[in-house]
């Protein structure tokens, strides 16, 4: 007879990803299917991440969850999707040491503790959904001995939250939009993994850690239902934008990449732009940055960095390398000090961050 005190926890941690291509609008809000591919860059796990223990035992009555230690309710569509969709896939599990055996149909009847934590500002445009939801999915899976592959898991996180499935790999990740109606084929692949371009520097210059107006799901939910641009976009200019970035990534070939991360960046906010009401993520001090990054660009003849700005007005900016990362973050302090603008109020510096 199985003690019934026991605790079987797994922990994970997940990385944030920043989209080059980006992702903005859905063809199917509960399934989370896109309207376009999008491709991103996974972060260094040692800066921006999601830490996520889950627990399991037979003393739980009920799924819980804590984000940053507090309560947050779980009766959601997209977490009981996910946990659905987990739970569907479990296998035997058998801990010897603590004399602990699982039977497939067992983890039915059995319910979760989950303990998440960001080690950056929640809602702030800085992607915590990606992290959370693709730690989530990957820390459960591990914990239930789920034996799908990295694709079909990233199919579970999509349901949490899109640009989650792009965060179970590391370096540059492709989400496929797919054809199929059920999201079978929407998954995320990698295109190059984290070595491959590694002199680039990914630096992020928090203009302010302020949770957002608008958020990511209703604010592309007003897109797709109000801007005659996006369709042109999602139709026209992503499918090229994808090909020639794609390129870009293999043959290490910065300039080509800082001219789509830049244009993408910028037509996404032009996007939101067109939708009506308008929709700004970015401020004064974003529209700052950008004029600073593309002026440098244009003295140098070559480009130097890129940017890319999401739902918030925090920039991202991506460095060549290592050399140029110290004179951007020289140039970001001396055009943009924290002691005088409180506006700009800390710089988060990746190490070597993909
Ligand atoms: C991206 N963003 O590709 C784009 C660029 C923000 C701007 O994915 O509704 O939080 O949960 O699928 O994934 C933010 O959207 O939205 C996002 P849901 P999500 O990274």
């Amino acid at each position: 007879e199985q003690k019934s005190s026991w605790v079987l926890m797994v922990t994970a941690q997940t990385p944030t990803n920043i989209a080059v291509i980006k992702y903005w609008g859905k063809r199917d809000e509960t399934l989370i299917l896109p309207i376009n591919d999008s491709i991103s860059v996974t972060l260094d796990p040692s800066h921006l991440c999601t830490t996520t223990t889950v627990a399991v035992s037979p003393q739980f009555t009920h799924d819980r969850m804590w984000l940053n230690a507090k309560e947050i309710s779980l009766s959601g569509g997209r977490y009981q999707n996910c946990l659905r969709e987990i739970r569907s896939r479990a296998s035997d599990v058998e801990d010897e040491k603590k004399g602990i055996k699982i039977a497939k149909e067992d983890w039915d009847n059995l319910h979760f503790h989950i303990a998440s934590y960001n080690n950056f500002p929640t809602a702030a445009g800085l992607a915590s959904s990606a992290a959370g939801f693709a730690c989530l999915v990957y820390s459960l899976a591990k914990l239930m001995n789920v034996k799908e592959d990295s694709g079909q898991l990233s199919a579970i996180a999509r349901q949490g939250s899109g640009s989650a499935c792009r965060s179970l790999y590391g370096g540059f990740v492709k989400w496929i939009m797919g054809k199929d109606d059920k999201g079978a084929d929407s998954i995320a692949v990698q295109l190059v993994d984290e070595n491959h371009w590694d002199e680039l520097v990914i630096l992020i210059a928090v203009v302010s850690s302020r949770q957002k107006e608008t958020s990511s799901t209703s604010g592309m939910r007003e897109t797709v239902e109000t801007s005659p641009l996006v369709l042109h976009r999602a139709k026209e200019v992503v499918p090229k934008r994808v090909i020639e970035m794609e390129e870009a990534i293999k043959s290490r070939d910065f300039p080509a990449f800082a001219r789509l991360t830049c244009s993408d960046s910028n037509q996404f906010h032009a996007v939101c732009l067109d939708t009506s009401p308008p929709i700004f993520y970015m401020n004064d001090t974003s529209h700052r940055i950008i004029s600073c990054v593309e002026k440098w660009n244009r003295s140098e003849g070559t480009p130097q960095v890129a940017y890319t700005f999401d739902a918030g007005p925090n920039a991202v900016l991506i460095a060549r390398n290592r050399k140029t990362a110290a004179l951007l973050l020289q140039r970001l302090l001396f055009y943009f000090p924290p002691q005088s603008d409180a506006d700009l109020s800390s710089y988060i510096v990746g190490d070597k961050s993909i």
